[in-house]
């Protein structure tokens, strides 16, 4: 089984923001160029937020205890899951609008680059007993014209059985369920994995306060975050859920799309399942 540490918010919401700032160096992200859509932008945001203000006849006392909750949010190192959780689904739906290929997710706060690599096939680095049902994940990548394709990277990350991710969350050793694969000839991966738990937002954090206080529940439903990428082609970040598990209809963080939602079956040893899904990249 898994140890005895017990993670809190903020050691999985600091990892969160420190990797977001380190990956955003990287992007060298620059301050927009077009002021007249940040004034617009930023001057309708404001103005949406000033007419619920209006609307509920906003209290100072709920002013200050949104005041603090901003600061405890930062502090928390939150600001990476709050935003992924609330907001990135409908950057994702612009962001791959028109595409034809394979439908995709929110990437999450916690991807990290350059995991193991496993050649087509294999096991993710994973604990001696790792819980989980075994879950064996195979599929080709191809292109819209139906091609497979060989060479792309097939990155995989998920969480283990308590809902906690290598690298973010103590005590779970490095690259723990975290993968990356590349396609062989016939454009084929296969993965040997656990078949993943539900996830819990950490509620002793600024974002679990929120989810409380406004009576919603911190649950997404059990997932895997895959993320396809081949020279030439629009990279895929998405995620796999699976059919009649919980949460999958009422997913938190709005990310389950029906395409999306895996049936596996049971393998002929009975001991695990197998599931086949393919991916279909769009040319860039
Ligand atoms: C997750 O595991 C996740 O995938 C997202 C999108 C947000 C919070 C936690
Ligand atoms: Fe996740």
């Amino acid at each position: 089984m898994t140890d005895v540490v017990t993670p809190t918010a903020a050691d999985s919401g600091s990892s969160a923001t420190e990797q977001f700032q380190q990956r955003d160096r990287a992007r060298g992200s620059a301050t927009p160029a077009d002021t007249a859509r940040v004034d617009a932008m930023a001057t309708e945001a404001l103005e949406a937020l000033r007419a619920v203000i209006r609307k509920y006849q906003l209290t100072y006392a709920e002013y200050h205890a949104v005041k603090a909750w901003l600061i405890k949010l930062g502090e928390d190192g939150e600001w990476p899951l709050f935003l992924d959780v609330f907001i990135e689904h409908e950057v994702e739906k612009i962001a791959t609008e028109g595409r034809e290929g394979s439908v995709g997710s929110i990437e999450g706060p916690y991807y990290v680059e350059n995991a193991p690599e496993l050649g087509s096939a294999g096991t993710p680095p994973m604990r001696e007993g790792e819980p989980g049902t075994p879950l064996h994940f195979f599929g080709q990548v191809r292109t819209v014209a139906g091609e497979p394709v060989q060479g792309a990277v097939v990155d995989f990350w998920q969480a283990d059985a308590d809902g906690l991710y290598s690298h973010f969350a103590p005590g779970i050793p490095e690259w723990n369920l975290r993968a990356r694969f590349t396609t062989d000839a016939e454009g084929n991966f296969a993965i040997d994995t656990v078949h993943p738990s539900p996830y819990e937002i950490p509620i002793d954090g600024a974002t679990g306060i929120l989810l409380a206080a406004a009576g919603w529940h911190a649950w997404r439903p059990e997932h895997l975050h895959i993320r396809v990428s081949a020279e030439g082609y629009h990279t895929i970040t998405t995620q796999l859920y699976f059919e009649g598990s919980d949460h999958v209809e009422d997913d938190i963080a709005m990310a389950v799309k029906d395409e999306l939602i895996l049936a596996p079956t049971a393998t002929d040893d009975g001991r695990g399942e197998q599931v086949r899904y393919d991916f279909v990249l769009d040319p860039a």
